[in-house]
């Protein structure tokens, strides 16, 4: 804990490391008290001149001794500080010997070495290394790890590391020990250690490249059953990966361990991935469709990293987007192409269309915010007080935006030969992202003469989303259209405080556009010497024209097909032309779109209290064709007809009214629910009929289930007669979680009535010894419409809740504080959140400052809601102690 406030830490004073570190050898004697630890690692200057000081990091350790070269230094030999231990070495090559101690079981923080359960775990990236040892704990440096595990044996049956276990033995007082061997180089963040005593799925595989490898899954006792599903798309990962990247698994043994405690998704950690168990458990029984496509992706996305973070590094946090960005575009290519698998040409088409359509869903919900409010920050950003917050939407999210517009650019090949390029330019070594977009750029060149990348590198320096504003005019004589895009980035954040105000360049935006005539069909584009159903434009200044020639009337614009670029469109037209592209787009996303906006512009105008009959008419009409055009596939209708999330709705608002935006989405959804009640229940009862004995999570069958919720959740908005028997009988009968939690949300829709209390009273009985379930319990009444604070301060004295464990507090307290807008948004709930991100950053500062950033745009709400966020915000950063993440996020919110 930190008081003061920390200094920021800027991308350029970035100074290369003065030694190599080539091996070091870890001992750890293991006991969740207090674990010794022994570090020795040989060091050498890296370049000629002088011996600068050596500088290790450490956190909260009780330091024991310190020898260079097997002498043990003397007090006045070595300077000691709050994070720093100080060598001064006297000769270019040496060894240094640290013994020191940690606490885990009193690490509640979950960062370094801790405690989950009966076992013990590890968690380094970003700087968790320096809990655990003192050391270089910067990405930067790269070592050969021995490491040797000892512990009792009873209690920790398995010592697991990073690479080849080489060596096991049995020592007195009932302890053992296991040697383990990476043979490859790795930054500090990437160590991992684990002692307990678990259950383990195995599988043997040969890879595309010949090896023999071991796919190994722990999890706790009891749950191998569980783990079937993870081993497979682990399997799959490294199919996928040779076959669509050409890179092959580079280890003999590749170990997956799930965590109960554990403060994100999962981490890659060379050959020893450890993972939060809900990204890892599943059975019919417990997941939903959902959980299964969650366990899918980030399985996926730590496989990846092995190539895209591990054997090419970041060589600053800075660059973090450079592995981040990268792995989550791969994953989600690789989540489209499992979608994708095995489907028609079409149906292809529109599976990876609803990945699309989730991804950017997610995109604009959490990203275009943040790149709203005051965190706004590249995907590169320029200084941080704390890396830990620094894991965000942009870095990931928006970061693999800007690859997917690289690969829009090159085309799937000359994108994967600027990956090859890449690898064979930086196999081994922590780069930058410059040192990404370098080889693309030199392919782009190759492949365009006179084009470049220079002006789209700018997307990794410049903060905010861009918008785009469209012109279409149209020359009947001529049978021409013009299309003018000019784009415009207004500052944010703290670039709003520059004087005088910041000029931000124009940025390079593959903008993809298709044209409809007034009935719907395609009209072909011809641009280049070529025709086109879509064009792809190079918008690279601040306005530029395009004139497509044999246009005879004007056209209906599809815009940003795919969502080709993270921006935002700017463009007039009526209600008529986005029923239409919602009826006839080729393009499925934008198909999507044009249905959203049409939804959008009731919903704001209700949240004005604006009434617009015939608007309301259009929309119910093409919703109507929609919901009973069954061309589309399940999984698609069922994005097509779920309303704007709420928290996209309010970033179109000015001012914000949390509620008012809240309460129009539930009035419109009621509308709908009533005005199409026959269509949703013929829907439900098709859906319904379909479902097969077997469960599965594929695109047709959880597309099927999500359609039939969905129907089922009209219906019990619109408070159809018949919802209440539906959603009991769906809930008792279902053969698969996806669905009881379908009916159990439609109860609990309904509000506090006896059937909605017994089917929750009975669901807890049911489940309560299964965490990841009891988790569903505590978000599904967290975000129900009728919950307010008390009902979750009531919820937080039930014996299953706990805010030591960070899914349980997310269960509750995020999912209230994040997604119950209805409840949360009043002046009892923004001093409930105060008082959560005080307790919790007790507790556990990377959880806490995660919950700090609930109303970012809290500057931008009405003046009742503004003046009751800012009262939290300064009663947070009055506490002390206050952790430096928490600090640093409540200092930014207070500065706009
Ligand atoms: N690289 C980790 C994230 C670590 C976050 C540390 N606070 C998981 C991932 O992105 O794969
Ligand atoms: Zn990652």
């Amino acid at each position: 804990m930190r008081t003061d406030t920390a200094p920021a830490i800027s991308r350029h004073d970035y100074q290369p490391y003065p030694y190599k570190l080539p091996q070091v050898a870890l001992q750890f004697d293991l006991d969740a008290e207090r674990t010794r630890v022994h570090a020795r690692f040989e060091v050498e200057r890296n370049v000629d001149g002088g011996l600068p000081p050596l500088l290790l990091n450490g956190q909260e350790l009780s330091l024991i001794s310190v020898a260079i070269d097997g002498v043990e230094l003397g007090p006045g030999e070595y300077r000691l500080d709050d994070e720093t231990l100080t060598l001064f070495p006297k000769s270019p090559r040496f060894t240094v010997d640290v013994v020191s101690e940690c606490r885990p079981a009193e690490n509640s923080a979950l960062m370094g070495l801790y405690v989950s359960g009966d076992s013990l775990f590890t968690q380094c990236e970003a700087e968790g290394f320096r809990r655990i040892t003192w050391y270089p704990d910067r990405p930067d440096v790269m070592s050969r790890y021995t490491v040797t595990l000892r512990a009792d044996k009873a209690s920790y049956p398995l010592l697991l590391s990073n690479g080849n276990l080489v060596a096991g033995s049995q020592l007195e007082d009932g302890r053992h020990e296991a040697v383990w061997e990476d043979p490859h180089p790795k930054p500090s963040y990437l160590f991992a250690l684990v002692a307990g005593d678990f259950d383990c799925l195995e599988r043997r595989i040969r890879t595309g490249g010949g090896r023999d490898a071991l796919l190994q899954i722990y999890s706790d006792k009891g749950s191998r059953n569980k783990t079937e599903w993870a081993l497979d798309c682990l399997h799959r990962s490294v199919q996928w990966d040779e076959r669509r990247f050409g890179l092959q698994l580079d280890l003999d043994r590749f170990m997956v361990v799930a965590a109960r405690d554990f403060n994100m998704g999962a981490m890659e950690n060379k050959g020893l991935n450890i993972f939060n168990s809900s990204y890892v458990l599943a059975d019919p029984d417990t997941a939903t469709d959902a959980s299964y496509h969650g366990i899918e992706s980030v399985i996926g996305h730590e496989y990846f990293h092995n190539w895209t973070g591990n054997r090419v590094t970041c060589r600053d946090w800075f660059q973090l987007s450079l592995k981040e960005g990268l792995t989550v575009f791969r994953d989600q290519e690789f989540s489209a192409d499992m979608m994708a698998h095995g489907l028609s040409e079409e149906a292809a088409r529109s599976a990876r269309a609803v990945k699309r359509i989730d991804d950017v869903t997610a995109l604009r919900v959490a990203q275009f915010p943040e790149d709203a409010g005051p965190m706004a920050h590249p995907i590169r950003p320029e200084s941080y007080q704390e890396i830990t917050n620094f894991y965000t939407a942009t870095v990931y999210e928006k970061g693999a935006e800007v690859i997917r517009m690289q690969h829009t650019l090159l085309g799937e090949e000359g994108f994967q030969a600027g990956i090859r390029e890449y690898f064979r330019r930086h196999d081994g070594q922590a780069v930058t992202c410059d040192d990404f977009v370098d080889p693309m750029d030199s392919v782009y060149r190759a492949r365009h003469p006179g084009k470049s990348l220079d002006v789209f590198r700018r997307w990794y320096s410049q903060a905010g989303t861009p918008r785009v504003h469209v012109t279409l005019q149209h020359d009947a004589e001529r049978r021409e259209c013009r299309i003018t895009l000019r784009q415009q980035c207004a500052p944010v954040g703290i670039e709003k405080l520059h004087n005088p105000p910041l000029e931000k360049p124009p940025l390079h935006i593959p903008f993809a556009l298709g044209l409809l005539d007034s009935r719907g069909g395609t009209l072909t584009l011809r641009h280049e010497g070529r025709d086109h159903e879509t064009v792809v434009l190079d918008l690279c200044a601040e306005s530029q024209s395009w004139t497509f020639p044999d246009i005879a009337e004007r056209p209906v614009a599809s815009l940003l097909r795919n969502f080709s670029a993270p921006v935002i469109v700017e463009y007039e037209r009526d209600d008529a032309e986005l029923a239409l592209l919602a009826r006839h787009d080729t393009d499925p996303f934008a198909r999507w779109e044009a249905g959203q906006e049409l939804a959008t512009r009731r919903l704001l105008a209700m949240a004005r209290s604006a009434h617009n009959e015939q608007g309301e008419t259009i929309l119910v009409q093409t919703w109507r064709a929609l919901l009973q055009d069954e061309s589309l596939n399940d999984a698609y209708r069922a994005r097509v007809l779920t309303l704007p999330a709420a928290k996209v709705l309010l970033e179109r608002t000015d001012p914000m009214d949390p509620l008012a935006v809240a309460q129009a989405r539930e009035g419109l959804r009621a509308h709908l629910g009533r005005a199409l009640a026959d269509a949703w229940l013929d829907t439900y009862e098709a859906c319904a009929a379909a479902e097969p004995e077997d469960y599965s999570p594929d695109a047709v069958a959880s597309g099927r289930r999500a359609l039939k919720n969905l129907a089922l959740a009209y219906l019990a908005a619109g408070e159809h007669p018949q919802a209440e028997s539906l959603a009991l009988a769906q809930y008792e009968g279902a053969r698969n979680m996806t669905d009881r939690m379908g009916g159990l949300s439609a109860l609990v829709a309904r509000g506090d009535t006896p059937a909605a209390t017994r089917a929750l009273q009975h669901f807890y009985e049911q489940w309560q010894h299964d965490p990841l379930v009891v988790d569903r319990w505590f978000a599904l009444q967290a975000t129900a419409c009728s919950t307010r604070t008390d009902t979750v301060r009531a919820l937080m004295l039930h014996p299953a809740f706990t805010l030591r464990n960070p899914n349980r507090a997310r269960s509750l307290i995020f999912q209230f504080c994040m997604n119950n807008m209805l409840g949360v948004h009043r002046p009892e709930g923004y001093d409930f959140w105060a008082e959560q991100v005080l307790a919790l950053d007790a507790l556990n500062p990377e959880i806490a400052a995660r919950l700090a950033r609930a109303f970012d745009n809290w500057a931008r709400y009405i003046p009742p809601n503004r003046d009751a966020v800012r009262d939290a915000l300064q009663r947070i950063q009055q506490h002390e102690p206050l952790s430096r993440n928490v600090a640093e996020i409540i200092s930014k919110a207070l500065n706009i």
